[in-house]
């Protein structure tokens, strides 16, 4: 019989949660021939990767996914086999309740927020908090060995590079959004928080001899762009050029969508933590922006995997990596930090390709869960 699988997702703000969830719940699907109820306390974030979503709906199919509204007045539920509290959220009390009532106490997970970091490794699989004989265990997403991985579709490098090659395809991908770059110019995809060093890299970028298309997807970066360009109102579709650079503002796409244009970009800068997996597997330089945590730990996240990625490039380029990440994170001077990487480029490039085949040797977060349920069972 096929294993069920319950995965929660709480949505804090912004589109990691349900983006996480909703790769996972698919994965699960489609390649382990599990039942998954996914659920979801706000649609409405949801609605924006996957327009098909009915918000009105407590019930729905998508793609193989039973997706449930988790409201909050929570309805007798039966438990599944495998519980998932994504991002360490609660689950509601009624349903721990089913969990610890079944015949059979299922497998809870608490999977966990991604990090470079070593601890992580020692913490993977370990035993959490028991609710009435329930044990709950830590379930950690990484680079590392001994971690559960990163969420790769089966097959995604195998396509990634097939649309990397074909030029017609990536052409005709980009003028389905609207996107018309001149030839030769750099395109550059840009998906961040509030930035305060935007301006400054868009004035080095700007100023080069070689012209920059960007892309911008709706979202809270828009607000720096439009300083920067002196207007107001920017919306999908509007296309600005300031001498060598072109900001074109993109709507939020779906996540399909959004992978081939990180794989059509030459740099990709993106956030959180799901943008930042994917804009690995696109195999191209990239500039993460990360999520600020409360006392500044979101830097030691950034110094942890910086340490990780940068292991294996020369001391130059590691250092010019290192320069241009710090600076879009603590305010620093891009313009500065931007020149600096240039001078490295093919080196960073050729890694950014190596790391990437070197994350997918390891096995994928959705096989790492499915083998622990294995084991566990
Ligand atoms: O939206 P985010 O900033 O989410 C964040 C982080 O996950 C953070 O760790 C978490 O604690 C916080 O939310 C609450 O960034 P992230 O993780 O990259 O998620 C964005 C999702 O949106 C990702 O799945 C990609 C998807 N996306 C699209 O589907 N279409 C788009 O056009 C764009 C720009 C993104």
């Amino acid at each position: 019989m096929k294993a069920r699988w319950d995965i929660f997702c709480s949505v804090v703000d912004n589109y990691g949660d349900i983006g996480v969830t909703w790769r996972l719940a698919r994965q699960l699907v489609v390649e382990h021939a599990c039942n998954v109820r996914l659920w979801v306390d706000d649609l409405r974030a949801f609605e924006r990767m996957c327009p098909e979503i009915d918000v009105h709906l407590d019930e729905q199919w998508q793609e193989g996914v039973e997706v449930r509204f988790w409201p909050t007045e929570w309805r007798d539920t039966a438990s599944a086999d495998v519980v998932i509290a994504a991002f360490a959220c609660q689950l509601p009390p009624e349903y721990m309740e089913a969990m610890a009532a079944s015949a059979r106490a299922p497998l809870w997970m608490n999977l966990d927020y991604l990090s470079a970091e070593e601890w992580v490794v020692g913490c993977h699989r370990l035993p959490s908090v028991k609710f009435k004989g329930v044990q709950k265990y830590f379930f950690f997403p990484g680079f590392r060995p001994g971690t559960g991985g990163l969420l790769r579709e089966a097959g995604l490098l195998e396509q990634r590079q097939a649309f990397q090659q074909d030029a017609a395809a990536q052409r005709q991908f980009l003028q389905a959004l609207g996107v018309f770059a001149t030839e030769g110019a750099r395109l550059i995809s840009l998906f961040a928080y509030e930035n305060a060093g935007l301006g400054r890299w868009l004035d080095v970028l700007s100023s080069d001899v070689r012209p920059t298309h960007l892309l911008v997807p709706e979202g809270r970066i828009l607000g720096d762009v439009q300083r920067w360009l002196g207007v107001e109102g920017l919306v999908a579709g509007d296309v600005h050029q300031r001498d060598a650079l072109t900001v074109q503002v993109l709507s939020f796409v779906r996540q399909e969508q959004y992978d081939r244009l990180l794989w059509c970009c030459d740099f990709n800068a993106v956030r959180g933590e799901d943008s930042f997996v994917r804009a690995q597997w696109a195999g191209r330089p990239l500039l993460w922006h990360i999520y600020r945590q409360d006392e500044d730990i979101h830097l030691d996240k950034l110094d942890a995997f910086l340490a990780l990625y940068t292991a294996a490039l020369s001391p130059a380029a590691s250092a010019a990596l290192i320069a241009l990440w710090q600076a879009w994170n603590t305010d620093g001077d891009m313009a500065q930090a931007w020149k600096m990487l240039l001078e490295h480029w093919p080196e960073v490039n050729q890694h950014a390709q190596t790391w990437c085949l070197e994350q997918g040797l390891q096995a994928d977060l959705a096989t790492a869960l499915v083998q622990f349920y294995e084991s566990w069972i």
